[in-house]
């Protein structure tokens, strides 16, 4: 990383059909962050989509789209619809900044502009911009282990459910319950259980593999893996390398009946579509179904 990657404060997006204008705000804003352009809106839903931008600066008046259909098409798309957008415009109209503030602008600049106070504006949208994704991030984290929380789970297995759904594609879920956890409170203490806890879910967050894949904790001592896209076979795989990645650990439980290690039960069910007559909560209950099978069999285990 050179230096001037270091100086970087934000990735900013400059939006403009005249060249010399966006000259003029990359010659303002360069020291402190990376500054990418695009010359008219389509161009800059590409970019939105492939640079992630922290910050986006948009011109209004634009031939073809101008800046208040690219911020309304910004906040329509969900994975666009949090990067913030300043106006920057020869309009200077009242209606003209209400009218950017209604399409989901934050904050709107007339030109002719002062330099120092349009780096003070970036600056203080960025900031929010930070707070707010920490903020996103923390209230879908599990804060010992770090994987996603139950909340976060159950958002994204109702958007996968959907989507399955629409494209005919199967759906597993895996419930991972950890074996005799009670017992090993009881015999290392609580402290001790919450550091195995996190060893566990660390492993298991390899066997993640793909990036529609999603470890969470479910409760407790129990996780859950929901495989997108996934058919029952796949899924039996993916829940046999857990089951290893979770023996290989060989983390002591001298507490436990079956095992001198840490072992875990885990159930596997796949929905195949059409997903008619029924909901993302059966298939939820079915995995934890085939998971008590494989406590009462012995634990340790993988029931499918
Ligand atoms: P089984 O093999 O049948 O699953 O037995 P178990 O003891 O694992 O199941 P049970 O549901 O009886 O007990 C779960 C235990 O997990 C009890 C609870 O204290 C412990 N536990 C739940 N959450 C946490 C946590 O965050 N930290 C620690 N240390 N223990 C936890
Ligand atoms: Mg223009
Ligand atoms: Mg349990
Ligand atoms: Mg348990």
């Amino acid at each position: 990383m050179s230096w001037t990657n270091l100086a970087w404060n934000g990735r900013i997006l400059v939006v403009d059909d005249a060249m010399e204008n966006i000259q003029i705000l990359h010659h303002a804003l360069r020291d402190e962050h990376e500054v990418l352009f695009a010359l008219d809106g389509a161009r800059a839903l590409e970019m939105a989509q492939s640079q992630k931008p922290d910050l986006i600066l948009l011109d209004a008046v634009m031939p073809g789209m101008d800046g208040y259909q690219v911020c309304a098409a910004l906040r329509a798309n969900p994975a666009l619809q949090d990067i913030p957008v300043i106006f920057v415009t020869a309009l200077t109209q009242p209606e003209d900044e209400t009218r950017a503030l209604e399409a989901g602008a934050v904050d709107f600049i007339s030109k002719p502009f002062n330099v120092a106070v349009v780096r003070a504006r970036v600056r203080s949208q960025l900031t929010i911009k930070r707070q707010a994704d920490a903020m996103r991030e923390l209230s879908r984290t599990d804060s010992l282990t770090g994987v996603a929380n139950r909340r976060s789970f159950n958002h994204t297995l109702e958007a996968e459910w959907r989507r399955c759904a629409r494209a005919g594609l199967p759906l597993s879920v895996i419930m991972i319950d950890i074996d005799h956890f009670k017992l090993y409170n009881d015999h290392y203490g609580h402290q001790a259980g919450d550091i195995c806890l996190q060893q566990v879910g660390a492993a298991m967050s390899a066997c993640a593999a793909r990036p529609q894949d999603m470890l969470a904790r479910y409760g407790g001592e129990e996780f859950v893996l929901l495989l997108p896209q996934e058919a029952a076979g796949g899924a039996a795989v993916v829940a046999q390398r857990v089951l290893d990645t979770i023996r290989r650990l060989k983390i002591p439980h001298a507490g436990s009946p079956t095992s001198a290690y840490v072992t875990a039960s885990l159930g596997v069910h796949t929905m195949l579509p059409p997903f008619e007559n029924s909901d993302s909560d059966a298939l939820i209950r079915q995995a934890d179904q085939q998971m008590y099978r494989a406590k009462q069999s012995g634990r340790d285990r993988v029931c499918v």
